[in-house]
């Protein structure tokens, strides 16, 4: 592995493949520490290595740092051709950064998710190859030119397309955040994963491009006093069936074939899936070869058997497909480790199913008092939102929190304002505030406050 304080962002240390590591976070911290100490003797002050110089600038210092004065083989050298990549990858030195699965959380890994590294990402766009996966019974990469999707039921004329059918109508490209329902759900309980990736990561943000619902529905002539809700279905083995009501249908459904600029990755639904923006993952059914209209919701096993929440009177919520407006701070996170006292950029992604983010909140005292963080641009409908704080420790214990608030006035609950209505025996749609702790040594992990 590369030298860990390369990795360093600001001054916070991501752990090493994204678990509490403490052999290498010691490594790093006595590297950090022996740098420290030749760095001084030299007279040059408090440096640091790499991108932390950044967080530096307001201090004055930087430039007694000894690595400007080397000139290394690539300011001399002959690089290396065009497309000798043909299509690009990342850099050898991020090969850290990748979707995981949670290791024992599922049989076997045709039924699995693996996990966004939340804690490494900038900005709102998911790269495509660490959008997170969730597959009832693997995936496929299937041949377009074969692929087929039917309209019928309750319409005027059902219809089979082809894609290059789909692909001459008019278009849309709209970012949307994919939220698994069952996104932070073992916070329901006291369960505290180690890390963002594993608290949040099945949650992704791409722009989808694709043509809407509404006009595909429209060319079939979808009666809208007979057809009150679509059952979407996917082309893959777990007869991924959802129903969707007629309205969200019409509003902003998108029957997609590309996301962030190329068709879909295979992983993702290629060659088309549906976009439910605003709804709960499953919704956004992948290898989609069917939509059939109906006059009734179709309790198909993913809404009967599955999805499905247990409440404290012995009722099941059903049929809830809203993600509601939720947010995580993904750096400082835990698994990671803040390298000494001084400033810090606390960053982080709000989002909410019923339109934009409207504020965010910042707490690093468990709740007690709460600072109002910049929305970065743009600030999308449906679409996580990045928020900045500046922050400066004191190398005392903190607790870290946010909260968001959305454009309809909802706020992000605590997890026991949410615990008092839901129980605790649900899985789905937890959204609840998450805490991380800051030790006094620098060590950030999962807590819950109440
Ligand atoms: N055909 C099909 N569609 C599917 C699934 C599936 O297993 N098969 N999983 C669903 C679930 S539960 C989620 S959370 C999302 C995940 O989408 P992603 O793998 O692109 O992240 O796809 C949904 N659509
Ligand atoms: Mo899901």
């Amino acid at each position: 592995m590369s030298d860990p304080l390369q990795h360093t962002i600001g001054r916070v240390l991501p752990a090493p493949e994204n678990h509490l590591d403490a052999e290498k976070l010691e490594q790093a911290r006595k590297a950090r520490r022996s740098f420290m100490g030749k760095a001084l003797a030299m007279g040059a002050g408090a440096v640091t290595a790499g991108h932390a110089s950044r967080a530096l600038a307001s201090e004055g210092e930087g430039e007694g740092d000894p690595a400007i004065l080397k000139m290394p083989e690539h300011t001399r050298g002959l690089g290396r051709p065009v497309a000798e990549n043909p299509y690009g990858q990342p850099s050898k030195w991020e090969a850290n950064l990748q979707r995981r699965q949670s290791p024992g959380l599922t049989r076997v890994p045709q039924a699995s998710v693996s996990f966004t590294p939340l804690q490494g990402l900038f900005g709102i766009i998911t790269p495509s190859g660490l959008h997170f996966e969730r597959h009832h019974q693997g995936w496929w990469d299937i041949d377009p030119s074969q692929h087929r999707l039917m309209v019928h039921g309750l319409v005027k004329r059902s219809r089979v397309f082809t894609m290059d059918d789909l692909m001459r109508l008019p278009s849309v490209s709209r970012i949307h955040f994919i939220e698994c329902g069952a996104n932070s759900a073992p916070e329901w309980g006291n369960v505290a994963l180690p890390s963002v990736q594993y608290t949040h990561g099945m949650v992704s943000c791409s722009e989808f491009t694709g043509v809407r619902l509404s006009t595909l529905l429209e060319m079939c002539g979808a009666d809208s006093k007979l057809g009150k809700y679509v059952l979407a279905e996917g082309a893959d083995g777990s007869s991924m069936t959802r129903t969707i009501d007629m309205e969200r249908a019409m509003e902003d459904c998108i029957v997609a074939w590309a996301m962030n600029g190329e068709m879909l990755r295979p992983e993702n639904g290629y060659p088309l899936r549906l976009v439910v923006p605003g709804i709960q993952g499953v919704s956004w059914v992948k290898y989609l070869r069917r939509l059939e209209v109906g006059d009734q919701k179709w309790a198909s096993k993913d809404e009967a058997v599955h999805y499905i929440d247990l409440m404290p009177d012995g009722t099941h919520r059903q049929y809830t497909g809203i993600q509601e407006c939720k947010s995580v701070i993904t750096t400082p996170s835990g698994g990671q480790m803040l390298l000494d006292k001084g400033y810090y950029n606390v960053s982080g992604l709000a989002w909410s199913g019923r339109g934009a983010i409207k504020r965010v909140d910042v707490s690093v005292d468990g709740g007690r008092t709460w600072r109002t963080a910049r929305l970065e641009g743009p600030v999308l409908d449906k679409a996580l939102t990045r928020f900045n704080i500046d922050w400066v420790w004191d190398g005392k214990p903190a607790i870290l929190q946010s909260r968001a608030i959305d454009s309809t006035g909802y706020v992000q609950p605590k997890i026991n304002q949410l615990r008092a209505v839901r129980g605790t025996r649900s899985i789905y749609h937890q959204n609840a505030i998450q805490s991380w702790k800051v030790s006094e040594n620098g060590e950030v992990s999962n807590v819950q406050v109440f």
